[in-house]
């Protein structure tokens, strides 16, 4: 039997190179977020490129009781060996002082609260089906706290923290647990910051060569293909021109 990854935030960027990624190597796949469209037609290609199976759930991460909906998945399908909490988003870039309270909300309901509510069900799968493996998308952003970058770095160093904490919690049941922390990364994270405003997000990316979103796909992999006996407890993948996240070599 094939085994199962459940990857939120699958319809763009990271997640969606992470199902790519875990169907070629015959992963049946749980694919969540809210773009039912987007889900949609993944699911049509990935299924119909690798022959695997494919379950989609169009579920705001936000909300609580939506989330539950994952108890009604088939109890074949709840013998995850993946969960990659991924999705995530940042929204504005203004000091403290003027900031958005609905962005804060967002932003903190999504990253962390969506995060918990997720692992909370699927943890649980874990321990009742055999060893897994947990995967949180942190960020630079959760290690380097920077200039108007408040709330969404204290999410990602909220997720800094969990993941210490599920590896501790998780430990009697043999779960892993890995958080990938990436630098900048080109996908659709700096439209959603600045709110559509793509002239603006394209910017975040002139002068130097980001990641791609496959880049962190294969850090992941790297990192769910160690033996039983390794756990990659955290990774940090820069850009090669970003030293850190105020240090950025441009070449216009
Ligand atoms: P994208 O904006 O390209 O993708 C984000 C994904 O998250 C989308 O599939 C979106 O789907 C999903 N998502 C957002 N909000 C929700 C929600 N409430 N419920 C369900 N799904 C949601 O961004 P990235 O791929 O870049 O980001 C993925 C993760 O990586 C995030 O956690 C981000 O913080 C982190 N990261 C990104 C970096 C970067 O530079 N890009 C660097 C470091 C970390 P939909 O809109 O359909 O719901
Ligand atoms: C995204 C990377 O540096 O824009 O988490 O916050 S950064």
């Amino acid at each position: 039997m094939s085994k199962i990854a459940l990857i939120t935030g699958a319809t763009a960027g990271i997640g969606e190179a992470c199902a790519r990624l875990f169907a070629q190597q015959n992963y049946n796949l749980i694919l969540l977020a809210r773009r039912a469209d987007r889900l949609e037609s993944l699911s049509k290609n990935l299924s119909s490129e690798f022959g695997i199976e494919v379950k989609t759930l169009v579920i705001d991460v936000r909300d609580k009781e939506a989330v539950k909906e994952l108890e009604i998945l088939p109890d074949d399908w709840k013998k995850v060996n993946v969960l990659v909490n991924n999705a995530g988003l940042s929204r504005g870039l203004d000091p403290i002082n003027s900031g958005d309270t609905e962005d804060w909300d967002v932003m903190i309901d999504t990253n962390i609260k969506g995060l918990l509510y997720v692992t909370k069900i699927v943890s649980n799968w874990m321990i009742q089906n055999g060893p897994g493996h947990i995967i949180n998308l942190g960020s630079i952003a959760g290690k380097e706290t920077y200039l108007n970058g408040n709330v969404y770095c204290a999410t990602k160093y909220a997720v800094d923290s969990l993941n210490k904490a599920m590896r501790i919690d998780l430990l009697p049941h043999k779960i892993k647990v890995t958080g990938i922390h990436p630098g900048a990364v080109e996908t659709e994270f700096s439209e959603v910051r600045f709110k559509g405003d793509t002239e603006r997000a394209k910017k975040v990316y002139d002068g130097f060569e980001p990641l791609h979103a496959q880049d962190i796909a294969d850090a992941i992999w790297f990192a769910v293909s160690r033996p039983p006996h390794v756990n990659i407890n955290d990774m940090i993948v820069m850009p090669t021109a970003q030293a850190n996240t105020s240090h950025l070599l441009r070449e216009v």
